[in-house]
């Protein structure tokens, strides 16, 4: 359980449940939506990614890597959204996020733990397919460079910002990565409602911020039969609307559908690589 020691006086003086997080990051999504599952009253601290707030010193004298989601708990201070979400449900047990079983929720981690596996994969593909309409200016990224510590994010924004951008290589990986995730996920859904014991739990919501962010990028979500009425199921659940929806900016929508567009008209889509391109 990642729980940190913080040199943040302000934050070891917090009482009850604050959140640091970004509305569109799929780390923070989970830990939103396991907040609203649970009814809980929780205090909200945006930081933006796009003005760079997660390169404060303030923010990374919080979250050492300075990413977010970050939970403050009475002071205590716990990073990495899958220990978050699994701390909230054994904190706050009702109503439980899993299944009855030792062993269904050993299965249950080993999604979870995957989800997470996942998030390299769902951070190059949103910025290729998502944020590359809008790359970050050399300005931008000297000031990033200067300001962050975590020299593994620094040096993914150099790659990104640059002219060459992603390889092709690293672009057909990662979705093959993501898209052979999606083949499991939706053998696992077949003729069950939620993904383990047919339960719903942890395993479901850490991986529906995943789905969403393909989705996102237009990702052709119903060659995946079972996944995709499981994405219908969950979006109508209030702690989606509650943990994602309400969270969503529609201009920021309707811009990243008009990119999608736009780049699947120039034969540069999501279905243009392997291993979705015919
Ligand atoms: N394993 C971490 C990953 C945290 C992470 O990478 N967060 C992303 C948003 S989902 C972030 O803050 N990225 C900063 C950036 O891309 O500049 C978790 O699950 O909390």
């Amino acid at each position: 359980m990642p729980l940190i020691d913080t040199t943040n006086e302000e934050v070891k003086s917090f009482t009850g449940l604050h959140l640091y997080h970004f509305w569109l990051s799929s780390c923070s999504q989970r830990v939103r939506i396991v907040m609203a599952e649970k009814g809980l009253e929780w205090v909200s601290h945006e930081i933006d990614l796009e003005k760079q707030e997660h390169a404060t010193p303030e923010y990374q004298s919080i979250h050492p890597d300075g990413v977010v989601p970050a939970l403050v708990h009475d002071g205590q201070v716990i990073i990495e959204s899958i220990d978050i979400i699994d701390y909230l449900d054994t904190t706050f047990p009702e109503p439980p996020l899993r299944p009855a079983s030792d062993e269904a929720i050993a299965e249950m981690h080993q999604w979870m733990q995957n989800a997470d596996g996942a998030q390299h994969s769902i951070k190059t593909l949103t910025h290729e397919f998502l944020f590359k309409q809008h790359k970050m200016p050399p300005e931008a990224f000297n000031e990033l460079s200067q300001k962050h510590n975590n020299e593994e994010l620094v040096d993914f924004m150099r790659v990104w910002s640059s002219d060459e951008g992603f390889q092709k290589s690293e672009i057909e990986s990662e979705l093959k990565l993501q898209h052979d995730h999606f083949v499991r996920l939706d053998q696992a859904l077949d003729g069950k409602e939620w993904l383990v014991a047919n339960t719903f739990s942890l395993a479901d919501i850490a991986w529906i911020s995943n789905v969403r962010r393909l989705d996102l990028m237009h990702y052709p979500l119903d060659i995946h039969a079972n996944l995709n009425v499981w994405y219908e199921r969950f979006q109508a659940k209030p702690s989606y609307i509650k943990g994602i929806g309400e969270f969503e900016i529609p201009p920021a929508l309707a811009a990243f559908n008009a990119y999608s567009l736009e780049r699947a008209g120039q034969g540069t889509g999501v279905t243009s690589f392997s291993p979705l391109a015919a």
